[in-house]
């Protein structure tokens, strides 16, 4: 067989892509640029704040629509990438991880962002929340945490707590919620950070230090769903009456133990970044395999090696 010389689209993700001048200099985009539709959510809901913040995040950092993929389950909170005018898509319930660590581990030049919510990420999608976290994919998680099911209209979700009456439980909840902070920490999360809603600047400042982080940053934001949960988060907003107490300064990241202690502290808790520690991710542990096996066929390229071992099974 005749075999070309053509580039494939896989082949050319391999190596990250040279910035083409002209582009590095293009200004940043605005929120205008960004904004893709008017969000369907209710009135009040926290998600709007989470969204503003990314496109604040967006035009700060200057990221053009080619350098970046917001990726999502199903919920109200995952509607999130219908809003974004760029790269995205709007996965199956519980499936954004492993969408978005096929984009992660095949694209290096993108930088992946996932949104879910706490019944998208922590109870359909807990298994890939836990996988993902271990095998320290390069990708920046945030939880939009409503302690809820909002877009199904009320059933308990993973965290919602003891006693809160929903359509599932009737009589109030009766199953010991989850700490998605501690369980991230336990499962090999490399950055844990929380947040909330109601506060933008803690909101931007958490996800600009998820994207720096090379490896999975996880980020529990609390995101009030005003329809199904109204006043969750009270105790957590100043504004309300309530408290927001950030990490303390003293709270050494790099300690897990530390970190795991922290988390536990009673709701409303603290805010800020719980644990930060570097580990080789995924994607270079794979990045070095296949230099090691590129090495190794020359100057083959990826469906030549392919086509040889179709060969092969003939
Ligand atoms: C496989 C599958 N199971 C169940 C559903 C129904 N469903 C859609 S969203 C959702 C829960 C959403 O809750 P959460 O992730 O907390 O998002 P929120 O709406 O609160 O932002 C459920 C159970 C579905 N779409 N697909
Ligand atoms: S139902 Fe709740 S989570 Fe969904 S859009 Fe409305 S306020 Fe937000
Ligand atoms: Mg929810």
């Amino acid at each position: 067989m005749q075999m070309s010389t053509q580039t494939l689209p896989s082949e050319a993700a391999q190596t990250p892509v040279a910035v083409n001048p002209t582009v590095a200099e293009r200004k940043g985009l605005t929120k205008k640029e960004l904004a893709a539709d008017h969000p369907t959510w209710c009135p009040g809901c926290g998600d709007f704040s989470v969204l503003a913040l990314y496109f604040k995040l967006l035009e700060k950092r200057k990221l053009h629509q080619d350098q970046f993929v917001s990726i999502s389950g199903i919920g109200c909170s995952s509607r999130f990438p219908y809003f974004v005018q760029a790269h995205g898509a709007h996965f199956i319930h519980g499936r954004a991880l492993p969408f978005a660590t096929g984009i992660a581990l095949s694209r290096p030049d993108q930088h992946v962002f996932a949104f879910s919510g706490d019944g998208d990420a922590f109870s359909i999608g807990g298994n890939h929340f836990s996988h993902t976290a271990r095998k320290n994919v390069n990708m920046s998680l945030v939880v939009m945490d409503n302690q809820v099911y909002g877009l199904t209209k009320k059933q308990t979700s993973p965290t919602s707590p003891l006693g809160f009456k929903s359509k599932t439980d009737g009589w109030g909840a009766v199953d010991h919620p989850i700490n998605p902070l501690k369980q991230a920490i336990s499962m090999g999360a490399t950055f844990v950070a929380r947040t909330t809603s109601t506060n933008p600047n803690h909101v931007l400042a958490m996800m600009e230090q998820a994207m720096d982080h090379n490896g999975f940053s996880f980020i529990q934001c609390l995101s009030e769903c005003v329809e199904f949960y109204e006043g969750a988060f009270d105790s957590a907003n100043p504004r309300k009456g309530g408290v927001f107490n950030e990490v303390p300064k003293e709270h050494d990241v790099t300690d897990e133990f530390a970190a795991y202690q922290l988390a536990s502290t009673p709701f409303p808790g603290h805010f800020g970044v719980f644990y930060k520690v570097n580990r080789p991710t995924k994607n270079e542990k794979e990045a070095e395999i296949i230099a090691k096996h590129r090495a190794k066929v020359g100057e083959a390229k990826d469906w030549q090696i392919l086509q040889k071992t179709f060969d092969r099974l003939k």
